[in-house]
Protein backbone atom coordinates (compact mmCIF):
# COMPACT_ATOMS: atom_id res chain seq x y z
CA UNK A 1 0.00 0.00 0.00
CA UNK A 2 1.56 3.35 -0.47
CA UNK A 3 1.31 5.61 2.04
CA UNK A 4 -1.06 9.15 2.02
CA UNK A 5 1.39 12.32 2.99
CA UNK A 6 0.01 14.61 5.59
CA UNK A 7 1.25 17.47 7.26
CA UNK A 8 0.61 18.87 10.28
CA UNK A 9 1.33 22.50 12.43
CA UNK A 10 0.70 24.12 15.18
CA UNK A 11 -2.02 27.11 15.51
CA UNK A 12 -3.97 28.75 12.84
CA UNK A 13 -0.78 29.66 10.80
CA UNK A 14 -0.24 26.25 10.20
CA UNK A 15 -2.62 26.44 7.31
CA UNK A 16 -0.20 28.66 5.66
CA UNK A 17 3.07 26.02 6.78
CA UNK A 18 1.20 23.24 5.55
CA UNK A 19 0.63 24.40 2.52
CA UNK A 20 4.53 24.91 1.56
CA UNK A 21 4.72 22.13 3.10
CA UNK A 22 2.59 20.11 0.56
CA UNK A 23 4.29 22.07 -2.03
CA UNK A 24 7.86 20.81 -1.51
CA UNK A 25 5.79 17.42 -1.44
CA UNK A 26 4.50 17.63 -4.28
CA UNK A 27 7.56 18.41 -5.93
CA UNK A 28 8.80 14.82 -4.82
CA UNK A 29 10.55 16.51 -2.01
CA UNK A 30 11.07 14.36 1.55
CA UNK A 31 9.14 14.42 4.37
CA UNK A 32 12.22 16.48 5.41
CA UNK A 33 12.20 19.29 2.66
CA UNK A 34 8.38 19.46 3.41
CA UNK A 35 8.74 20.46 7.28
CA UNK A 36 11.87 22.31 6.51
CA UNK A 37 9.73 24.48 3.68
CA UNK A 38 7.04 24.79 6.04
CA UNK A 39 9.16 26.52 8.79
CA UNK A 40 10.89 28.36 6.22
CA UNK A 41 7.45 29.59 5.41
CA UNK A 42 6.47 30.43 9.21
CA UNK A 43 10.25 32.29 9.46
CA UNK A 44 9.62 34.37 6.57
CA UNK A 45 6.18 35.41 6.39
CA UNK A 46 4.99 35.97 9.40
CA UNK A 47 4.77 39.04 11.43
CA UNK A 48 3.44 37.52 14.72
CA UNK A 49 5.63 37.97 17.67
CA UNK A 50 7.06 34.55 18.00
CA UNK A 51 8.18 33.37 15.39
CA UNK A 52 11.02 34.34 12.71
CA UNK A 53 11.71 38.28 11.69
CA UNK A 54 9.17 39.80 13.83
CA UNK A 55 9.57 37.74 17.10
CA UNK A 56 10.13 40.11 20.06
CA UNK A 57 13.36 40.31 21.89
CA UNK A 58 14.78 39.07 24.83
CA UNK A 59 15.41 41.11 28.89
CA UNK A 60 17.94 42.95 26.99
CA UNK A 61 15.96 43.91 23.94
CA UNK A 62 18.12 41.26 21.85
CA UNK A 63 16.28 39.05 19.54
CA UNK A 64 17.39 34.94 19.74
CA UNK A 65 15.47 32.29 18.10
CA UNK A 66 15.88 28.52 18.47
CA UNK A 67 14.58 25.87 15.47
CA UNK A 68 15.48 22.01 15.29
CA UNK A 69 14.72 19.73 12.42
CA UNK A 70 14.66 15.84 12.60
CA UNK A 71 13.76 13.36 10.34
CA UNK A 72 12.38 9.38 10.86
CA UNK A 73 15.69 7.80 11.40
CA UNK A 74 17.08 10.10 14.02
CA UNK A 75 19.08 12.09 12.39
CA UNK A 76 18.58 15.90 13.94
CA UNK A 77 19.53 19.22 14.08
CA UNK A 78 19.47 22.24 15.74
CA UNK A 79 20.47 25.63 16.79
CA UNK A 80 19.60 27.78 19.69
CA UNK A 81 19.87 31.65 20.66
CA UNK A 82 20.98 32.41 16.99
CA UNK A 83 21.05 35.85 16.25
CA UNK A 84 20.28 38.05 12.97
CA UNK A 85 19.73 34.56 10.60
CA UNK A 86 16.18 34.62 8.97
CA UNK A 87 15.73 30.86 8.32
CA UNK A 88 17.17 28.97 11.56
CA UNK A 89 15.35 26.30 10.68
CA UNK A 90 17.57 25.76 7.52
CA UNK A 91 20.76 25.89 9.99
CA UNK A 92 19.47 23.52 11.97
CA UNK A 93 19.07 21.40 8.57
CA UNK A 94 23.03 22.63 7.83
CA UNK A 95 24.15 21.42 11.25
CA UNK A 96 22.43 18.48 10.37
CA UNK A 97 23.64 17.35 7.17
CA UNK A 98 26.89 19.43 7.15
CA UNK A 99 28.56 18.69 11.00
CA UNK A 100 29.13 15.88 12.82
CA UNK A 101 27.15 17.65 16.11
CA UNK A 102 23.40 18.05 16.63
CA UNK A 103 23.28 21.57 18.00
CA UNK A 104 24.97 25.03 17.68
CA UNK A 105 24.13 27.99 19.77
CA UNK A 106 24.65 31.59 20.55
CA UNK A 107 27.65 33.40 18.39
CA UNK A 108 29.10 29.75 17.17
CA UNK A 109 25.24 29.32 15.77
CA UNK A 110 25.47 32.78 13.78
CA UNK A 111 29.44 32.00 12.88
CA UNK A 112 28.56 28.45 11.24
CA UNK A 113 25.62 29.54 9.62
CA UNK A 114 27.59 32.89 8.05
CA UNK A 115 30.28 30.41 6.81
CA UNK A 116 27.18 28.47 5.18
CA UNK A 117 26.21 31.49 3.10
CA UNK A 118 23.42 32.98 5.15
CA UNK A 119 22.73 36.33 5.63
CA UNK A 120 23.37 38.18 8.21
CA UNK A 121 20.36 40.65 8.64
CA UNK A 122 19.19 42.80 11.82
CA UNK A 123 15.78 40.94 12.43
CA UNK A 124 14.33 42.99 15.37
CA UNK A 125 11.30 45.05 13.57
CA UNK A 126 10.44 48.24 15.06
CA UNK A 127 7.34 47.44 16.03
CA UNK A 128 8.99 44.47 18.51
CA UNK A 129 11.48 47.28 19.53
CA UNK A 130 8.42 49.23 20.79
CA UNK A 131 6.78 46.78 22.06
CA UNK A 132 9.67 46.31 23.94
CA UNK A 133 10.56 49.89 25.59
CA UNK A 134 7.14 49.55 26.32
CA UNK A 135 7.15 46.20 28.44
CA UNK A 136 10.62 47.81 29.88
CA UNK A 137 8.70 50.84 31.76
CA UNK A 138 7.16 48.15 33.90
CA UNK A 139 9.86 45.56 33.22
CA UNK A 140 7.93 42.82 34.93
CA UNK A 141 9.91 40.10 34.49
CA UNK A 142 7.44 37.26 34.71
CA UNK A 143 6.57 35.83 31.01
CA UNK A 144 3.51 34.44 31.67
CA UNK A 145 3.02 32.87 28.07
CA UNK A 146 -0.80 33.13 28.62
CA UNK A 147 -1.03 36.66 29.70
CA UNK A 148 -1.10 39.52 27.03
CA UNK A 149 2.13 40.08 25.71
CA UNK A 150 2.75 43.78 26.68
CA UNK A 151 1.13 46.35 24.34
CA UNK A 152 -0.95 43.45 22.29
CA UNK A 153 -3.99 42.67 23.89
CA UNK A 154 -5.20 39.16 22.97
CA UNK A 155 -8.53 40.30 21.51
CA UNK A 156 -6.43 42.07 18.81
CA UNK A 157 -5.08 38.85 17.93
CA UNK A 158 -7.80 37.17 16.70
CA UNK A 159 -7.88 32.79 16.74
CA UNK A 160 -5.14 33.23 18.45
CA UNK A 161 -5.63 33.51 21.89
CA UNK A 162 -3.57 31.94 23.84
CA UNK A 163 -1.09 34.08 22.66
CA UNK A 164 1.98 31.94 22.11
CA UNK A 165 2.95 30.68 18.74
CA UNK A 166 5.93 28.11 18.41
CA UNK A 167 5.32 26.62 14.63
CA UNK A 168 5.67 22.90 15.00
CA UNK A 169 5.17 21.23 11.83
CA UNK A 170 5.05 17.21 11.03
CA UNK A 171 5.02 15.27 7.94
CA UNK A 172 4.76 11.44 6.64
CA UNK A 173 5.52 11.59 3.05
CA UNK A 174 4.80 8.93 -0.09
CA UNK A 175 7.52 7.02 0.93
CA UNK A 176 6.46 6.37 4.76
CA UNK A 177 9.17 9.10 5.86
CA UNK A 178 8.26 10.83 8.80
CA UNK A 179 10.49 14.23 9.47
CA UNK A 180 9.23 17.56 12.20
CA UNK A 181 11.02 20.67 13.22
CA UNK A 182 9.97 23.82 15.18
CA UNK A 183 11.15 27.25 14.69
CA UNK A 184 10.72 30.55 17.41
CA UNK A 185 12.16 33.06 18.90
CA UNK A 186 10.81 31.40 22.26
CA UNK A 187 9.30 33.65 25.16
CA UNK A 188 9.16 37.29 24.78
CA UNK A 189 11.31 39.14 27.23
CA UNK A 190 12.66 36.23 29.00
CA UNK A 191 16.14 36.19 30.38
CA UNK A 192 19.26 36.87 27.74
CA UNK A 193 21.00 33.09 27.23
CA UNK A 194 17.72 31.47 27.62
CA UNK A 195 16.72 28.39 25.65
CA UNK A 196 13.14 26.91 25.22
CA UNK A 197 12.12 23.51 24.09
CA UNK A 198 11.89 24.06 20.46
CA UNK A 199 15.55 23.54 19.56
CA UNK A 200 15.79 20.54 21.90
CA UNK A 201 15.15 16.83 20.40
CA UNK A 202 12.94 15.33 22.66
CA UNK A 203 11.50 18.04 24.24
CA UNK A 204 9.81 20.38 21.86
CA UNK A 205 10.02 17.95 18.50
CA UNK A 206 11.09 13.99 18.97
CA UNK A 207 10.62 12.01 15.15
CA UNK A 208 10.74 7.83 15.14
CA UNK A 209 9.65 6.37 11.92
CA UNK A 210 8.64 3.44 13.47
CA UNK A 211 6.38 4.96 15.50
CA UNK A 212 5.59 9.19 14.96
CA UNK A 213 6.16 12.23 15.33
CA UNK A 214 5.49 14.94 18.54
CA UNK A 215 5.59 18.82 18.54
CA UNK A 216 5.12 20.62 21.61
CA UNK A 217 3.90 25.15 22.21
CA UNK A 218 3.86 26.82 25.11
CA UNK A 219 5.81 27.40 27.94
CA UNK A 220 9.42 25.27 27.24
CA UNK A 221 10.40 25.00 30.54
CA UNK A 222 7.41 22.45 31.06
CA UNK A 223 7.87 20.41 27.93
CA UNK A 224 11.95 20.19 28.79
CA UNK A 225 11.14 18.81 32.37
CA UNK A 226 9.01 16.41 30.73
CA UNK A 227 10.93 15.10 27.85
CA UNK A 228 7.46 15.99 26.27
CA UNK A 229 7.49 15.72 22.68
CA UNK A 230 9.64 11.85 23.34
CA UNK A 231 7.26 11.15 25.93
CA UNK A 232 4.09 11.78 23.59
CA UNK A 233 6.10 9.24 21.17
CA UNK A 234 7.02 6.57 23.38
CA UNK A 235 3.34 6.85 24.40
CA UNK A 236 1.82 6.19 21.26
CA UNK A 237 5.01 3.60 21.01
CA UNK A 238 2.58 1.73 23.79
CA UNK A 239 0.07 1.83 21.49
CA UNK A 240 -1.96 5.23 21.93
CA UNK A 241 -3.73 6.95 19.88
CA UNK A 242 -1.69 10.69 18.61
CA UNK A 243 -4.77 12.28 20.95
CA UNK A 244 -4.64 9.98 23.51
CA UNK A 245 -0.47 10.32 23.96
CA UNK A 246 -0.55 13.92 23.75
CA UNK A 247 -3.78 13.70 26.53
CA UNK A 248 -1.64 11.69 28.95
CA UNK A 249 1.55 14.06 28.14
CA UNK A 250 -0.50 17.03 29.13
CA UNK A 251 -1.35 15.44 32.66
CA UNK A 252 1.83 14.59 33.27
CA UNK A 253 2.42 17.59 33.21
CA UNK A 254 -0.20 18.27 35.53
CA UNK A 255 0.97 15.99 37.96
CA UNK A 256 3.71 17.33 38.13
CA UNK A 257 3.43 20.71 38.68
CA UNK A 258 -0.27 21.43 39.62
CA UNK A 259 -0.20 24.89 40.45
CA UNK A 260 1.75 26.15 37.75
CA UNK A 261 -0.16 24.52 35.24
CA UNK A 262 -3.19 26.51 36.14
CA UNK A 263 -1.38 29.56 34.56
CA UNK A 264 0.62 28.46 31.70
CA UNK A 265 -0.22 26.51 28.71
CA UNK A 266 1.24 23.63 27.03
CA UNK A 267 0.18 21.93 23.80
CA UNK A 268 1.15 18.66 22.10
CA UNK A 269 0.57 17.48 18.25
CA UNK A 270 1.20 14.16 17.32
CA UNK A 271 0.94 11.71 13.86
CA UNK A 272 1.44 8.43 14.22
CA UNK A 273 3.08 6.40 11.08
CA UNK A 274 -0.45 5.92 9.36
CA UNK A 275 -0.64 9.50 9.02
CA UNK A 276 -3.39 9.73 12.03
CA UNK A 277 -2.89 13.25 13.75
CA UNK A 278 -4.05 14.30 17.29
CA UNK A 279 -3.29 16.82 19.99
CA UNK A 280 -4.36 18.17 23.48
CA UNK A 281 -3.23 21.58 25.09
CA UNK A 282 -3.51 21.91 29.07
CA UNK A 283 -5.85 25.16 28.24
CA UNK A 284 -8.75 25.98 25.62
CA UNK A 285 -7.39 27.99 22.75
CA UNK A 286 -5.18 25.58 20.66
CA UNK A 287 -6.04 24.99 17.13
CA UNK A 288 -3.71 23.05 14.47
CA UNK A 289 -3.73 22.56 11.14
CA UNK A 290 -3.89 19.23 8.83
CA UNK A 291 -3.63 18.75 5.30
CA UNK A 292 -3.08 15.68 2.88
CA UNK A 293 -4.69 15.49 -0.56
CA UNK A 294 -8.51 15.74 0.19
CA UNK A 295 -8.13 19.01 2.81
CA UNK A 296 -5.72 21.46 2.40
CA UNK A 297 -7.08 23.84 4.85
CA UNK A 298 -8.13 22.36 7.81
CA UNK A 299 -7.95 23.78 10.99
CA UNK A 300 -8.92 21.57 13.95
CA UNK A 301 -9.72 23.00 17.88
CA UNK A 302 -7.58 20.79 20.34
CA UNK A 303 -9.16 19.29 23.80
CA UNK A 304 -7.91 20.71 26.87
CA UNK A 305 -8.07 20.05 30.12
CA UNK A 306 -9.37 23.62 31.43
C1 LIG B 1 9.49 28.26 24.06
N1 LIG B 1 7.82 26.71 23.30
O1 LIG B 1 10.49 28.84 23.67
C2 LIG B 1 8.39 28.00 23.08
C3 LIG B 1 7.41 29.09 23.29
C4 LIG B 1 6.27 29.13 22.43
O2 LIG B 1 5.43 30.89 21.21
O3 LIG B 1 5.53 28.19 22.16
N2 LIG B 1 6.18 30.39 22.03
O4 LIG B 1 9.30 27.94 25.23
Amino acid sequence: DSVRPRVASTWDFGVGANQSAWQALQAGGSALDAVEAGARWAEGTLCNSTVGRCGYPDRDGVLTLDASIMDGDGRCGAVAAIEDIAHPVAVARAVMEKTPHVMLVGAGAQQFALEQGFERHSLLTPEARAAWEAWRKTARYSPQINAERAGMPAAARPGNKQNHDTLGILALDGQGRMAGACSTSGMAWKLHGRVGDSPIVGAGLYVDNEVGAATASGVGEEMIRNAASFLVVELMRQGRTPMDACREAIERVVRKRPQASRTLQVCFLAMNRDGEVGAFALHDGFVYAVCDAGQREALLQARSVY
